[in-house]
């Protein structure tokens, strides 16, 4: 199973980064656990050396199997259905400068809180429409590099644009991209689904990427989800992504990484 975690390459306010702060150390500590990838957070790719990244990923063995982008939205306020054209205009140019980094580890580029919400006085059918064109133009320009981005379905108490797995393919079927689709998140899919195991049948090949935290967003094994009939389901699709670990780092980074990864290799 290939197995990775989230880490922030940035100070971030988000609590479900796992790991944040020395970026060496943290790298090294992931690795010597048994992970082999980590997902990189990356508020803002001008920020950080994309050389130095790399070498330091490399040197740990690691792969990195997506990147997250969601702080430009939590640290800056950026998104995709902003009222003001601008603000728009630099969430799409925002997620368009994580080409080259996502270039450079081939990782799934990620789609989350960055959609925004729908503001109060704006049309809720035109959020879509925003979202919709923003979606298409950062998708157009993904695929002359081979990249594939991952709608992020998140609950209700984060966003009011798509909560639900039936919601995100509705919207892949709007966006029509042969490079887009989603990336699911246990955490949000126990309050949000039905029912987890069939909402992951639903999304089979459009799962392009795949979030685990417990129902209490801590690591797999704290909390009442049943991730052995969640996996086997997710790998009946036949999913052969990676399984990232986004939990707080409770009751501290290190022990939620080790018991996460200790779970999921046993019932893998
Ligand atoms: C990000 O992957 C996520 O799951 C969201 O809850 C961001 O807040
Ligand atoms: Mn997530």
């Amino acid at each position: 199973m290939n197995l990775s975690v989230v880490l922030s390459t940035q100070p971030a306010q988000f609590q479900a980064a796992t790991f944040k702060g020395d970026l060496a150390a943290n790298l090294a500590r992931i690795a010597s656990f048994g992970y082999n990838g980590v997902e990189l957070a990356i508020r803002d790719p001008r920020r950080i050396d994309l050389d130095a990244l790399a070498e330091l990923v490399q040197q740990n063995g690691l792969c990195v199997p997506a990147i997250g982008t969601g702080q430009a939205w939590g640290e800056e306020g950026l998104s995709f259905t902003n009222p003001q054209p601008a603000i728009r205009r630099e969430a799409i140019e925002r997620i368009k400068s994580h080409i080259p980094v996502a270039a450079r580890f081939r990782a799934v580029i990620i789609i989350g809180l960055i959609r925004g919400i729908v503001k109060p006085g704006v049309d809720a059918h035109q959020a879509m429409d925003w979202l919709v064109a923003a979606l298409r133009e950062c998708c157009e320009a993904a695929r002359p590099h081979g990249l594939r981005l991952a709608l992020e379905p998140i609950n209700r108490y984060e966003t009011t644009l798509i909560n639900r797995t039936d919601q995100g393919l509705e919207l892949v079927e709007q966006v029509g991209a042969d490079n887009f689709g989603l990336l699911l998140d246990t955490f949000h899919m126990n309050i949000e689904e039905p029912e987890i195991e069939e909402s992951i049948r639903a999304c089979a090949e459009r799962i392009y990427h795949f979030h685990v935290a417990d129902s209490n967003r801590w690591y797999p094994g704290a909390g009442h989800l049943d991730f052995k009939s969640i996996l086997n389901t997710l790998f009946a699709t036949g999913y052969e992504g990676w399984i990232s670990g986004e939990f707080l780092p409770q009751p501290d980074a290190e022990t939620a990484a080790q018991r996460s990864l200790d779970l999921l290799q046993r019932i893998g």
